[in-house]
């Protein structure tokens, strides 16, 4: 209804100036598009982990939407880091992951975090598909995790 209104608006005013002034009709029509909610997607949480020997990310293997943001949390065993492997991540991914890591060690390598500490990665603009990462400190022991974008 409100919509309709102001499109009447907008005609009676291309109506007015007879057409001329096209620029002021999409001007007017502006704060109808910020009326659409805006874009935020779901917060996912991994874990990093130690239990006894064994280092690991909980889930290890997570599905997600592009848009989405995963929170890598140390909760115990730290230092910890994620470390994306650049032959096993989506092609023309490595430059939005790269870019998503703030804090970084090296490519696609977040920096270490210490046990309560917390690394955010936004996979706004991620291709769809697989990434693959590690944990540099605990690679040798296995800590590995996988998310899909889809
Ligand atoms: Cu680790």
């Amino acid at each position: 209804m409100r919509v309709s209104a102001m499109i009447a608006v907008v005609t009676l005013a291309l109506a007015a100036c007879g057409g001329e002034k096209t620029e002021t009709v999409a001007v007017d029509s502006t704060p109808v598009e910020t009326a659409a909610a805006p874009m935020t997607g779901t917060t996912h949480e991994v874990q990093m982990i130690q239990d006894g020997a064994e280092f690991k990310f909980v889930p290890a293997d997570l599905t997600i939407k592009a848009g989405d943001v995963v929170v890598f949390k140390s909760v115990s065993g730290g230092m910890h880091n994620v470390q994306f492997f650049s032959d096993s991540i989506p092609a023309g991914s490595e430059s939005v992951i790269d870019a998503a890591i703030t804090n970084k060690l090296g490519p696609l390598a977040s920096a270490l975090v210490n046990t309560g500490e917390e690394i955010t990665i936004s996979f706004a603009g991620a291709p769809v598909g697989e990434y693959k990462f590690t944990c540099l400190p605990h690679m040798a022991m296995n800590m590995h995790g996988k998310i899909t974008v889809q």
